[in-house]
């Protein structure tokens, strides 16, 4: 029989992407399979204390070893934001006025350097597990690109002279932080620890 692990996420495309990985080993489930219908809170002021929530509120109510991830955006001469308030940078207004506001704030900074960064967290057997994944770039002056997400327009990434959103999803994804980080957790699933 297949060990039962919860992805505690409401994304089907993230969900789909670790079956296609684990799903010989283990039986993923996500938040709708385990009819869990809460909007978790992510109210801690880093990614691995966002993900640990959300990880912690499904062994708690469900009883179930669970992962979760959080990822957002950090642009060095800001201070590292918009870092875990990127998904609500600009007040909730979706991608293209987060994106705007971006570009509005960094007007005149010459240091563009930034990072995608992914933390993922397992808890397993009642111990947590923590994996990191680090994507670093250059924040643009303009949105180039029609794919991916997010900030994916703005970001290039180190080694290319396109953004994430010039790219095509299987490219995007083998340098992603996102793919590193569930990477590391996948060896370590595999590795049977
Ligand atoms: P969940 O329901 O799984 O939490 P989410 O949209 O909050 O989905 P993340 O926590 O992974 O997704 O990312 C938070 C925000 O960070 C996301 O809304 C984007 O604004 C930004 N972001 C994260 N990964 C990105 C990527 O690969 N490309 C562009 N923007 C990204």
């Amino acid at each position: 029989m297949k060990t039962k692990l919860v992805f505690a996420t409401n994304n089907n495309h993230k969900t789909a992407e670790v079956r296609a990985y684990l799903g010989d080993a283990f039986e993923v489930l996500n938040l709708k399979d385990i009819g869990c219908e809460t909007d978790i809170p992510e109210t801690a002021d880093t990614f691995s204390g966002n993900a640990l929530l959300k990880s912690s509120f499904v062994k708690e109510n469900f009883q179930l070893d669970c992962f979760s991830d959080d990822s957002g955006l950090e642009v060095f001469a800001l201070n590292n934001e918009p870092g875990v308030f990127s998904a609500r940078y600009a007040g909730g207004a979706g991608d293209a006025a987060n994106v705007k506001l971006l570009l509005e704030n960094m007007q005149g900074i010459t240091d563009r350097r930034a990072q995608f960064r992914t933390v993922i967290c397992l808890i397993r057997n009642d111990e947590i597990h923590c994996f990191e994944g680090i994507a670093g770039g250059t924040i643009r002056t303009e949105p180039a690109g029609q794919q991916g997400f997010g900030y994916d327009p703005v970001f290039q990434p180190e080694g290319y002279d396109c953004t994430f959103a010039e790219m095509d999803t299987q490219q995007k994804n083998s340098i992603s932080h996102r793919a590193k980080a569930m990477e590391k957790l996948i060896s370590f699933l595999r590795s049977g620890q």
